[in-house]
């Protein structure tokens, strides 16, 4: 029998965070379990999971016995913690300010912002067997360009990662968030060829992990296009 890995992830990788999570785990081949938790069934309600996160939400990371919950938490404890490329999250306190600074706006944002496109186009259609009111949909695409402009602005001004010269954990978290309206089959990065330039980058950086983690996303945005 296999030995069980001192480090588990519970991921359900239709989830963003989880991706960028697993991604980071595939980069930087941590030794690791991934237990998959299916939302759409709901296992993260079962009295299991409860007792990992009470707050029944993936991302969780077990390692060794110490239980951490939210995906900027967990990222950054694995990158602190084993010995992994500096440029994931520079121990250096400038280069890692501008992450902290990155990722601190993220929850605000970007991930809000592109959540909401998915929630309304994709899983509250699914769960009432209705389109959201149209009016619904405008507001929040409007909320995420306005948030794309500022990816542009402010943190690919002039460099070709968020936060300087290399790939960091700030690339990951956010081009998972960027990559979920996909799975409604909207490319919110169609206008854009700054993003989608940074977007190629992330890609060539990450290799394979990036398709591998959105394969669910794809089959989902598929399994749509083939019932239109
Ligand atoms: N701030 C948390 C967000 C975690 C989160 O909202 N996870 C979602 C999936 S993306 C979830 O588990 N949702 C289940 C639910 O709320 O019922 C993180 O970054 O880890």
């Amino acid at each position: 029998m296999a030995a069980r890995q001192a480090l588990q992830v519970h991921l359900d990788l239709l989830s963003q965070p989880c991706r960028a999570l697993h991604i980071l785990l595939a980069c930087t081949r941590l030794p690791h379990t991934v237990r998959h938790v299916a939302l759409r069934r709901g296992e993260h309600r079962t009295p299991e999971f409860t007792e990992i996160n009470p707050m029944q939400k993936v991302p969780v990371m077990v390692d060794n016995g110490f239980i951490l919950t939210e995906s900027d938490a967990i990222i950054k404890y694995l990158v602190n913690k084993y010995d992994v490329p500096d440029h994931w999250y520079p121990r250096q306190p400038e280069r890692r300010a501008r992450v902290d600074e990155y990722t601190a706006w993220h929850h605000t944002h970007t991930r809000p912002h592109a959540a909401k496109v998915f929630l309304l186009e994709v899983l509250l259609p699914a769960q009432t067997g209705s389109p959201v009111e149209a009016q619904r949909l405008v507001g929040a695409l409007s909320q995420l360009q306005e948030t794309l402009d500022q990816l542009e602005s402010m943190f690919l001004r002039r460099q070709p990662f968020l936060c300087g010269d290399d790939i960091t954990v700030a690339d990951l978290l956010a081009v998972c968030e960027i990559m979920q309206p996909e799975g409604g089959g909207r490319d919110v990065l169609q206008d854009r060829p700054l993003l989608q330039r940074w977007k190629s980058r992330v890609r060539a950086a990450v290799g394979d992990a990036f398709d591998q983690a959105h394969a669910v996303l794809y089959a989902l945005r598929d399994r749509r296009r083939a019932k239109l």
